[in-house]
């Protein structure tokens, strides 16, 4: 692969020639540059300083008089820097200080080159903010993950990180009002720090609509929490009004609230950076313009707070009509929160594949582009790596390209084996919110053409046997690469590897697969690959079944085709020889069906003796009448039920619970608290057999609860 700077810059000469990199040289540098961290970062990759060496090099910021020579050059946009390397001087003149250091940067990847080459480079970003939302659910990342992941903003020219773990509880509810305890302040403390050094503006976000009152006392109580994080050394502060109802979600008490923190403490400090929030109505589909929530805001909020949008859907890609939509409504531009590559609401899946589907031609209409990422910080990277890239060049944006220069930044010396785990670990799986990725596209066609032939003739297309049968190797092999790749990326391997464990026995069943309709027409030969085929899929399900989150790989085109070719294969087999030898490669005895929208497409899950619904992130508006029955292949006899509502013991007096053993006649079922004070339910169905499990909003009226919970084990 070609060496190239990341992100893509916006001009870049070059004259094909080149010097050696400098032993010594002389620095002249600019007042503007006296703090910060732009001169130690310039002195850590150029050590040899020297008063009187010939070879200099001129940084400053435009007003500096060491880069007054080249004020002209410089691009007249916040950010933007000005390159130019000469066989005896090196100049890097910044818009501002950002940019300054934004043009080290630079130097610093053209100095992984053996030689330096000549060039100039003018360059600036697209799009003002660009960085990352930590605003998931699930575990927080950890704090050196958070500190290696504000090194890579800093490197990849991101300014911002948001630090919103929804699973924080000094975040959210309950704990938003209390300052943090001594041991979780002080790493907060070290993350700012750490920020400042990367030239990374640290946000940090509460979330308090979920039980917040909209008086004096709660409001001081935000503010003091806000100043005790001043105290630490943020300056950069947001509101999160997402995935709540109640009192909460009025759009102009959320206004006055935000312009009272804007005007009383933001504005006040003078260091601040703009007040951030996120509306309640955050993307089109649960927006009702009708309603007002979010013209309000547009009219009421202060001109300087941002506010945020995840598009079209809670998932979706971002383009111009997402932008012509909800500009107008909010009178200002959008501040883009992409729920890529966040995966926790399908947990047992990794998104590793390239970013692609936003618009190329946005750039002026959005304040800001922030990615929520993976819980797997390291595993993060491969998008993160190209949101910079997309939101520093948008036009000269190259999905692929960009998505193998971030593996090779990732590990450059496993680069082969860690795209080949990439490519195959793209997709989503079937998920509540439908947002799908491709996935496999190498080796897509010949796995469709070998399925084909094989389904429609039972001929085998030997081109793509063989391509198929190379790949099986090479996803075999790079699993093994990088579980025994050592120290290159320690971090990236101990996330992913319950994916890699998987991988591999993906690989080995495509082998096993491919030998079986081999053999398909030879008795007893065929016998072995089947059974082999068999315990792996057993192998598979174990390590599925091993982590709280499942482990998913290659679930988008390896794993269906594999699947299919092992049922075709065995079912002529049992007709050839008229053997009974069992041709199901997976089969789920559980089924869901809803007529309330954000249900309707939940996947169904079992592990071992227990079946349940996946869980949803954000609030669900449950119709009146609205049902969700889930159905069992034949009746079975339950051992426990367990609902979660999230919501108090009142509402579940609105939601009629039943089971059925026939889907005719319906018996009722008592839902019963848990344990006082939690939301969850206990159901007493001990020992009952049922076809059916419904559940039903009697209420006459919307009900807004979350889903969190609805698992049943059956009893042995
Ligand atoms: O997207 C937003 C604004 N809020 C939440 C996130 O916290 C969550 O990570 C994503 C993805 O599940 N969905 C949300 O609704």
């Amino acid at each position: 692969q070609e060496f190239r700077l990341q992100p893509t810059p916006q001009k870049y000469i070059s004259q094909d020639d080149s010097i050696s990199i400098p032993l010594q040289y002389q620095l002249l540098s600019g007042n503007s540059l006296s703090t910060g961290n732009t001169l130690p970062l310039l002195r850590s990759l150029m050590p040899g300083e020297a008063p009187k060496a010939g070879f200099r090099i001129y940084i400053g910021t435009q007003d500096d008089k060491t880069v007054k020579n080249y004020r002209k050059r410089i691009p007249q946009k916040p950010e933007g820097y000005f390159l130019k390397i000469d066989k005896d001087r090196i100049i890097i003149a910044g818009a501002d200080e950002r940019g300054t250091y934004y043009g080290v940067q630079t130097l610093a990847q053209l100095l992984t080159l053996d030689k330096l080459p000549l060039i100039e480079v003018s360059d600036y970003p697209d799009v003002p903010y660009r960085g990352v939302v930590e605003g998931f659910y699930g575990t927080p990342w950890s704090q050196e993950a958070r500190m290696r992941q504000l090194e890579f903003y800093g490197r990849n020219k991101m300014n911002v990180y948001l630090y919103g773990p929804k699973d924080d509880p000094y975040h959210s509810t309950p704990h938003w009002r209390k300052p943090y305890p001594a041991q979780e302040a002080e790493q907060i403390k070290q993350l700012v720090d750490k920020a400042r050094e990367n030239n990374v503006i640290f946000y940090w976000a509460i979330h308090p609509g979920q039980d917040i009152r909209w008086n004096e006392e709660d409001r001081s109580l935000l503010l003091q929490k806000f100043e005790s994080m001043y105290q630490l050394g943020v300056r950069g502060f947001a509101v999160f009004f997402d995935d709540i109802s109640g009192e909460g979600t009025q759009a102009s008490k959320q206004a006055e609230l935000l312009n009272y923190i804007d005007n009383h403490f933001v504005q006040p400090k003078k260091d601040v950076a703009p007040l951030v929030m996120c509306p309640t109505e955050y993307n089109k589909s649960w927006s009702n313009v009708k309603g007002g929530y979010l013209t309000t805001l547009g009219e009421q909020l202060n001109k300087d707070i941002q506010i945020m949008w995840t598009g079209n859907k809670v998932i979706a890609t971002i383009d111009k009509p997402t932008l012509e939509f909800i500009n107008p409504l909010i009178k200002r531009k959008a501040y883009i929160w992409w729920n890529f590559p966040v995966s926790d609401y399908v947990r047992d899946h990794l998104l590793l594949g390239p970013v692609y589907g936003n618009g190329l031609d946005v750039k002026d209409e959005m304040s800001a582009f922030v990615s929520n990422p993976m819980e797997h910080a390291e595993s993060s990277k491969i998008s993160l790596y190209s949101v910079a890239d997309y939101t520093w060049n948008m036009e000269k944006f190259d999905s692929n390209t960009s998505w193998k220069h971030a593996i090779k930044d990732l590990m450059p010396l496993h680069a082969e084996y860690l795209e080949t785990f990439a490519i195959h670990n793209s997709d989503l799986g079937k998920n509540g919110h439908g947002f799908r990725r491709e996935e496999s596209t190498n080796i897509q066609p010949a796995l469709s053409a070998l399925l084909k032939n094989y389904q429609e003739k039972g001929e085998i297309d030997e081109t793509a046997y063989r391509q198929v049968a190379e790949e099986c190797r090479k996803i075999i092999t790079s699993a093994d690469m990088l579980l025994a790749s050592g120290n290159e990326n320690r971090p990236l391997i101990n996330e992913i590897s319950p994916w890699l464990s998987q991988f591999k026995l993906v690989g080995e069943y495509g082998k096993a697969v491919l030998d079986m309709i081999r053999l398909q027409r030879q008795e007893k030969a065929f016998l072995p690959s089947h059974a082999h085929a068999q315990a792996l899929q057993t192998l598979m399900t174990d390590n599925d079944a091993r982590y709280p989150q499942g482990v998913k790989s290659g679930s988008g085109q390896l794993m269906p085709t594999f699947d299919a070719l092992f049922e075709a294969s065995t079912q002529q087999y049992n007709r050839q020889f008229h053997t009974a030898l069992n041709a199901r490669a997976i089969y789920s005895p559980y089924t869901l069906e809803s007529n309330v929208a954000q249900l309707a497409m939940l996947p169904t899950q079992q592990k071992g003796k227990e079946g349940s619904v996946a869980p949803s992130n954000e609030v669900i508006n449950w119709q009146a009448d609205g049902s969700l029955t889930l159905s069992m292949d034949r009746p079975r006899v339950l051992a426990s039920l367990r609902i979660d509502l999230g919501a108090p013991e009142e509402t579940y007096a609105h939601f009629r619970l039943e089971t059925s053993l026939d889907g005719k006649e319906w018996q009722h079922a008592d839902l019963q608290t848990a344990w006082k004070g939690h939301t969850l339910q206990k159901v007493k169905v001990e020992g009952r057999k049922v076809l059916k499990i419904r559940l039903t909003n009697i209420s006459g009226n919307e009900q807004k609860v979350y889903f969190k919970t609805f698992k049943l084990t059956e009893k042995e």
